[in-house]
């Protein structure tokens, strides 16, 4: 997204920002049913943490919050281990928010607590800060609760192997990546396309952990020597696929960049074994 306008202060993530893990924890709906928490409509489940965030304006603790009918939802956790272990301080322990389906940043981590509320939280990380604001907007000047919240993720994929740049050998190549639905829809295909979009073949698609993980996937193509470009794009069971360009989605901030996963690599020719 940055390639289509630059976007001053925000980190080019390019291939990165993104993993699975397993998670373990109590229900937040059983701890909000204990709290004797009523069901009415709009109501939100804020989180708060310690941690003082210097790029927040004014200068807070991290805080975010979500919607008390995705709070209720079987798979919101309080978790406290992460892939069986206890939970590593780094990413939250002892004890984090984790909200499957939605952007990373309402999953808080070190959470102390948590209130629901009228209205979503006050906090910079949710009424300014995650949200996707019109191209003209000034994200200086933007107000509180300007643009669209950011919650659930936009389908996306990525390519894993080969790695952008790389030179790699004529012949047999595995294209290896990975894919993931919005809010719990399930990834239905994975295409990968060698001459810009115009064809494209179905990679093999793994089993998904579960139905809130990445799902896995890979093919074999013939790879000819030159320079070579892969495009992948994910379709999701509702049959939504990814938008080929980001150009089109470009915002401020630069958020919700779900286009075509693009690599550019270069095929060497065969090595020519001497004769002996
Ligand atoms: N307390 C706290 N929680 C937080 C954040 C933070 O800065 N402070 N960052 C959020 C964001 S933006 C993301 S993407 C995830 C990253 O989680 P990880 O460090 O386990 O990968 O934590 C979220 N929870
Ligand atoms: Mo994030």
């Amino acid at each position: 997204m940055l390639k289509v306008h630059p976007i001053p202060g925000k980190d080019p993530w390019a291939h990165g920002a993104i993993s699975t893990a397993e998670w373990r924890g109590a229900r937040l709906s059983d701890i909000l049913d204990a709290a004797g928490v009523r069901h009415e409509d709009g109501l939100h489940v804020a989180f708060n943490a310690p941690d003082v965030a210097p790029e927040a304006s004014p200068v807070q603790a991290y805080g975010s919050s979500i919607p008390l009918s995705k709070a209720m939802s079987e798979e919101v956790l309080l978790a406290w281990q992460m892939n069986s272990e206890p939970l590593p301080r780094v990413h939250g322990g002892p004890v984090r928010v984790v909200v499957p389906g939605y952007i990373g940043a309402r999953s808080v981590k070190w959470v102390k607590r948590i209130t629901v509320q009228p209205g979503p939280s006050e906090n910079y990380f949710q009424a300014l800060d995650y949200r996707i604001l019109p191209p003209e907007s000034d994200p200086g000047t933007a107000k509180p609760g300007e643009g669209i919240s950011l919650s659930s993720v936009a389908l996306n994929c990525d390519i894993l192997v080969p790695g952008d740049g790389a030179e790699v050998p004529a012949g047999p190549l595995t294209i290896h990546g990975w894919a993931l639905a919005g809010d719990g829809r399930g990834i239905a295909r994975v295409d990968v396309s060698l001459d810009g979009g115009h064809t494209w073949c179905q990679a093999d698609l793994q089993p998904a952990a579960s139905r809130w993980s990445w799902r896995l996937w890979s093919l074999t193509v013939e790879a000819l020597s030159g320079p070579m470009t892969l495009n992948a794009r994910a379709w999701d069971d509702t049959g939504v696929t990814q938008p080929e360009s980001a150009a089109g989605l470009w915002n401020p901030r630069g958020y919700g960049n779900n286009a075509w996963a693009r690599v550019d690599v270069n095929v060497l020719p065969r090595r020519v074994m001497p004769r002996p």
